[in-house]
């Protein structure tokens, strides 16, 4: 990210999380109990969640970058506190523990989980507990991620600019939706895995109910959709600021997130251009795009890694959660013999948190998009930048040069 960074910090049973976002205009209203706790509660709802969800109670404690309900342009600081901590302060005390302390109630973990980053983890950063690995991790650490992308969501909002999303698959069970309510969120949100067909999300839920039964774990696939952008965000002009690019990699780098895709995606790979290739058309009401738009959007957005005016549409497909109660094989670090993965305690499926969390990395590439376009220090300076860029768009018109 060029103009808008972020960092986390964290660790899933240590104290707290804590976000520092740079980079956003002075004079955005932000009121984190309106703007951003309630982004944290809908990352911790969703059908298949484990028990942690009900003792955390995710909300965020500024610590700089907001004076009286509105942003200074400085760092933005952010807090979430670990409800759970209080029972983890010995296993994840930062003292070096006494010399009579019982191994056992520092919670340690020998056998690393196939899929989680425990055995990497373990031989990359030369650790043999893997809770030095897990912690960190751990998939905890986007409550921050969220907080932050609640942020820029409400930055992109003040230029008309929505984000929201939606479940298409858990297990095997998948929904192909075009029509998309221009609510999305609010029909997603009511829904216990954030699916918009119900009878698809009935048969998802009792996949879950039958993966828990076993002591298994479910995957899925979300669509994060962005609406109210205009024409010309990102570059073709060099490989680093094309905007599908950067997309991919955000929405990558969800933990457990496995394939990214735009539009069509895989499919455009196996149809001839004429079926994948959105026709342009006249369309005068399309203020953002020139008033020209598309008979189509299968191209999800981008083309040339540069936004056309049509909705962003962006997949993420998520692997099953690593822990499972089922033991795959392992083999304890301490001594090599062989043995079954460690259990912690964990979701059963959490696509559609995965759902809010892509909708916050989505939110911040794109905000990032946006002040690289149309820079500027306030809010005032940014919408006047936009505006003038809309208004020059419809004035534009057509000629040779
Ligand atoms: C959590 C995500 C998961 C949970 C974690 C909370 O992370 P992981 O990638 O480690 O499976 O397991 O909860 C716990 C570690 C726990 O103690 O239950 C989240 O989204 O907040």
């Amino acid at each position: 990210m060029i103009c808008l960074r972020f960092h986390t910090a964290g660790e899933s049973h240590g104290k707290a999380l804590t976000a520092l976002l740079e980079g956003v205009p002075s004079g955005l209203g932000l009121d984190v109990a309106r703007d951003v706790d309630p982004e944290l509660a809908r990352r911790q709802r969703g059908y298949g969640r484990g028990r942690r969800m009900q003792i955390e109670k995710d909300q965020v404690e500024l610590l700089s970058g907001v004076r009286l309900g509105e942003t200074l342009g400085s760092p933005i600081s952010m807090v979430i506190r670990n409800r759970d901590w209080e029972n983890w302060t010995t296993a994840m005390a930062h003292e070096a523990p006494p010399k009579d302390v019982n191994p056992k109630s520092l919670k340690p973990h020998y056998l690393p989980r196939p899929g989680h980053a425990d055995l990497a983890g373990a031989f990359k950063y030369d650790r043999r507990d893997v809770r030095d690995i897990l912690e960190r991790a751990s998939a905890r650490e986007t409550a921050a991620r969220v907080a932050c992308g609640a942020v820029a969501k409400r930055l992109l909002l003040e230029l008309g600019i929505s984000v929201q999303s939606h479940v298409r698959a858990i297990g095997s069970v998948a929904v192909d939706l075009t029509d998309l309510p221009d609510d999305l969120n609010a029909v997603a949100d009511e829904d216990p895995v954030r699916c918009l067909d119900r009878k698809a999300s009935a048969l998802m839920c009792k996949e879950i109910d039958e993966a828990k039964d076993r002591g298994d774990t479910l995957g899925g696939i979300f669509e994060v959709v962005v609406r109210g952008l205009p024409v010309g965000l990102g570059s073709y002009v060099s490989w680093d600021r094309r905007l599908d690019g950067r997309l991919a990699a955000a929405v990558m780098s969800i933990q457990a997130v496995k394939g990214v895709d735009l539009g069509m995606g895989f499919e455009a790979a196996s149809r001839p251009g004429s079926e994948v290739h959105d026709p342009i058309v006249l369309a005068e009401d399309q203020t953002r795009s020139g008033g020209i738009g598309r008979a189509s959007n299968r191209a999800g957005g981008l083309e040339g890694g540069v936004t056309t005016g049509q909705p962003i549409l962006v997949r993420g497909g998520m692997k099953p959660i690593s822990t499972l109660r089922k033991r795959l094989p392992s083999v304890d670090l301490r001594d090599g013999s062989e043995g079954d993965a460690a259990v912690e305690r964990s979701d059963v499926c959490a696509v559609p948190a995965a759902g809010v969390v892509g909708e916050a990395m989505v939110a911040l590439v794109i905000a990032d998009a946006v002040l690289e376009k149309f820079g500027g220090d306030s809010v005032r300076e940014l919408r006047r930048n936009f505006d003038g860029y809309i208004t020059y768009l419809a004035e534009r018109g057509f000629g040779e040069r």
